[in-house]
């Protein structure tokens, strides 16, 4: 009984992390970015979307900065206050970095996948 459970879990935690061998990356993603005492979040993170799929990004900082998406030319100015919410189509496949410029970061990679 333990042994099914464990297996039915192990099953839900592979549909969960994508590791199911399928290539098709997901319709949606969003990089929640988080700028604070200098120090940014995530490091290096990969997000991965299919072409056409949304890229969402959530920017909160403490300071003013702008997000940059390499490949894309995207410029989001985040500023202190409200977080600030940025929505993109992913329409060109390839890797992309994500950084920001005050601090200038790398926060992540992007993944489009065709
Ligand atoms: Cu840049």
């Amino acid at each position: 009984m333990m042994t099914r459970v464990a297996v039915v879990v192990l099953a839900l935690l592979v549909v969960l992390t994508g590791c199911s061998g399928s290539s098709k990356a997901p319709q949606t993603a969003t990089m929640t970015i988080v700028i604070a005492d200098g120090s940014v979040s995530p490091n290096g993170q990969r997000v991965e979307v299919r072409k056409g799929g949304t890229v969402t990004l959530e920017v909160t900082t403490d300071k003013a900065t702008i997000i940059h998406v390499h490949g894309y030319e995207i410029e989001v100015q985040a500023n202190p206050g409200a977080p600030t919410t940025h929505e993109f189509t992913a329409d060109k496949p390839g890797a992309f970095e994500i950084e920001t410029h005050d601090p200038a970061v790398i926060v992540g990679q992007l993944v489009v996948k065709s």
